[in-house]
């Protein structure tokens, strides 16, 4: 089976920016960072990070949706009965929890550097504007017994494990709190930016959790199963956590929610900047919360000063922001922007997981090296 659909639309030229291999096993491809500079990231140049190089290819025909476990009535849909369904249509901004790793503790990763190892600035996350329909109406068609603690999300993909190489077949599942399962938001996603969901990002139909890191968003959405207990398969307990410092209270924290981030998208790594000033651009977010500021420090962060403009978000859409930067003079210096929300948390200046060494949840202020020439 070919993996369609991935880096394939212009293959007669090399000039138009495409999405980029990051490894060597096709599993992951950033956008670059042109397509970040856009408040919607074209399908064509949205990330894509898949466990297995193939992409299941499932006929629309005979494509049956399976819901079962705590429900009085398990259900069996097709396409054309989901799509029956009230349509619900928002932007929704999600990222890898892998996105923007740190160089430095590529070397030191036990599990994700081999599957992230040409990752380099911001590329594993993007912004589309989706449709499809709440899980909860396909949940209270089921009826969700008094009994249930989780949803099961089960993907069409199965097969080794990247990284460990245990020929053990696991196939790709998550799961979700009841509450987060029943949110009116949380979407069976059947379109991005007015297209079917592409193979690569899932068709016909996936989850979407918005707000939420990429890895709840599960695709080729097999079936949806409600549990009495809490789900622990590979990709709930083995990735996609973090482990903590020796004596903490708890000693894995599991990522759900995005945390309050920003990122500069203009100027792009290598453009020189004209000495009689700049407008730099970028995005800000926080998953389910609200950015309440974001601010600009061009002298390695020992003084901020808000941004001009931070225009508002649309669903949950990142935030777009821009900044009129006059430098003083010609040289060299390093840009940051941060983000706070509206819960007060803020960006921390250095990786917050530093001792973990997955690299997982990145959310610190990320230094950008420019040159300014008269
Ligand atoms: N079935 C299935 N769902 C999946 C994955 C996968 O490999 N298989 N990857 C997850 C991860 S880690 C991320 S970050 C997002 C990426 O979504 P995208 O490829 O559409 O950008 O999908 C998630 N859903
Ligand atoms: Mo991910």
């Amino acid at each position: 089976m070919a993996i369609p659909q991935i880096g394939t639309r212009h293959p007669e030229t090399k000039v138009e920016p495409q999405i980029i291999p990051t490894n060597t096993g096709f599993r992951t491809f950033a956008a670059p960072p042109q397509a970040l500079q856009e408040k919607i990231v074209p399908n064509e140049l949205f990330y894509v990070r898949n466990h297995w190089k193939e992409c299941p290819e499932i006929d629309i025909n005979t494509y049956r949706l399976q819901v079962d476990g705590q429900v009085e009535r398990p259900l069996s849909l097709s396409f054309n009965e989901l799509k029956g369904l009230p349509q619900k249509r928002f932007q929704v901004t999600f990222e890898c929890c892998g996105n923007s790793p740190v160089p430095e503790y590529w070397t030191k990763s036990l599990r994700i550097s081999s599957v992230m190892e040409g990752i380099k600035g911001h590329g594993i996350m993007g912004n589309a504007e989706w449709a499809g329909v709440s899980l909860k109406d396909v949940l209270e068609r089921a009826g969700v017994k008094d009994s249930a603690v989780e949803v099961m999300f089960e993907g069409t993909d199965h097969g080794a494990d990247e990284v460990v190489g245990d020929p053990t077949e696991v196939t790709y599942e998550r799961s979700l709190p009841m509450a987060k399962a029943l949110h009116p938001d949380t979407l069976l996603a059947y379109e991005m930016n007015r297209e079917p969901l592409p193979t690569a990002h899932g068709f016909p139909l996936r989850l979407l959790v918005s707000g939420w890191y990429g890895m709840n968003s599960v695709k080729w959405l097999a079936g949806i199963h409600v549990l009495d207990h809490e789900f622990k398969g590979f990709y709930m307990t083995e990735r996609y956590m973090t482990q903590n410092e020796p004596g903490s209270p708890i000693p894995y924290t599991y990522y759900t929610r995005m945390k309050v981030k920003s990122i500069i998208t203009s100027p792009v790594p290598g453009e020189t900047l004209p000495a009689g000033g700049y407008t730099l651009a970028g995005a800000a977010w926080s998953g389910e919360q609200e950015v309440v500021k974001v601010e600009i420090s061009a002298d390695g962060g020992d003084t901020w000063s808000p941004v001009d403009t931070l225009h508002p978000r649309e669903g949950y859409s990142w935030y777009r922001w821009e900044h009129w930067w006059q430098p003083a003079s010609p040289g060299n210096y390093t840009l940051m922007c941060r983000a706070t929300n509206n819960l007060g948390d803020t960006q921390p200046m250095e990786f917050p997981n530093k001792w973990d060494g997955r690299g997982y949840g990145n959310n610190m202020v990320f230094p950008v090296d420019v040159e300014v020439r008269s």
